[in-house]
């Protein structure tokens, strides 16, 4: 699972490049300057795809095992993300950062993710015992990717009414990401989209890498995605 990132016993993360096929745990990266704790996990996809919605159910499923959260939003020149997070009453303001990007969303979360850094860091002194820290980024196109100095992992939600085609489009959020969840499949008839297309494209696309056909409205998905993510977070 994944694409070659662990942790090692000093608690640090980093990811084998295994595009050079160096191997062994020679190359530096600077995945392992994060500090292995809170995880961070990023969720990146178009706009409108149901990045929020999810990361909010996570939040709820997580928090119910006595798992930590907080959030991150990034939006161009809003909170409202924030906002929507907060409302939804799963966590507490405090645990809560709107990040207003005010231009090309893209640039906070991969080129100078300083802003996004900044707000784990104030989350991590506000409350030290954080397990898990989800930064939702501004919703994008399929070029979007989180720079490993930001996050341990990323997820990327597509969702049906894009049409089937768009897995077979490709992108870093297809190819990179440590997951690829598939939205809103209650709506696929709907549409007219084909589940067994997005499978089959995401099969080849991502070889052994995990995607998941989901929906927030279904509480067994919301169960699979953060079971993935529990599997994801560092030995106590
Ligand atoms: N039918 C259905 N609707 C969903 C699902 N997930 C989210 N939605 C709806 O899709 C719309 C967008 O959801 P958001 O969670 O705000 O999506 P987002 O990716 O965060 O949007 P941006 O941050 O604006 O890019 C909302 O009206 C949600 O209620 C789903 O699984 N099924
Ligand atoms: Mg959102």
């Amino acid at each position: 699972m994944g694409s070659g990132m662990h942790s090692h016993p000093d608690g640090s993360w980093h990811r084998h490049d295994t595009s050079t096929g160096r191997p062994g745990c020679s190359s530096p990266d600077p995945a392992a300057e994060l500090p292995a704790r809170p995880l961070r996990v990023g969720i990146a996809g178009p706009i409108g795809s149901g990045k929020t919605t999810l990361m909010i159910e996570l939040v709820r499923v997580l928090g119910a095992e006595g798992i930590r959260c907080g959030v991150v939003t990034n939006d161009v020149y809003t909170t409202v993300d924030a906002d929507i997070v907060t409302r939804s009453g799963v966590l507490p303001q405090e645990l809560i950062v709107g990040v207003a990007t005010g231009g090309c969303p893209h640039a906070a979360i991969r080129d100078d993710v300083s802003v996004n850094d900044a707000a784990v860091t104030g989350l991590v002194d506000r409350r030290p015992g954080l397990d898990v820290v989800f930064l939702e980024s501004g919703g994008d196109n399929l070029t979007a990717t989180f720079s490993r100095e930001l996050v341990h992992r990323w997820i990327c939600v597509i969702d049906v009414g894009a049409g089937d085609k768009i897995s077979s489009k490709g992108g870093p959020g297809i190819t990179d990401s440590d997951l690829v969840v598939v939205n809103k499949s209650d709506i696929a008839e709907q549409v007219g989209a084909s589940v067994a297309v997005f499978e089959r494209d995401l099969a080849a696309a991502r070889g052994a890498d995990p995607f998941v056909v989901a929906s927030n409205r279904d509480p067994d998905s919301i169960k699979g995605v953060a079971g993935l993510v529990a599997s994801w977070m560092p030995a106590p």
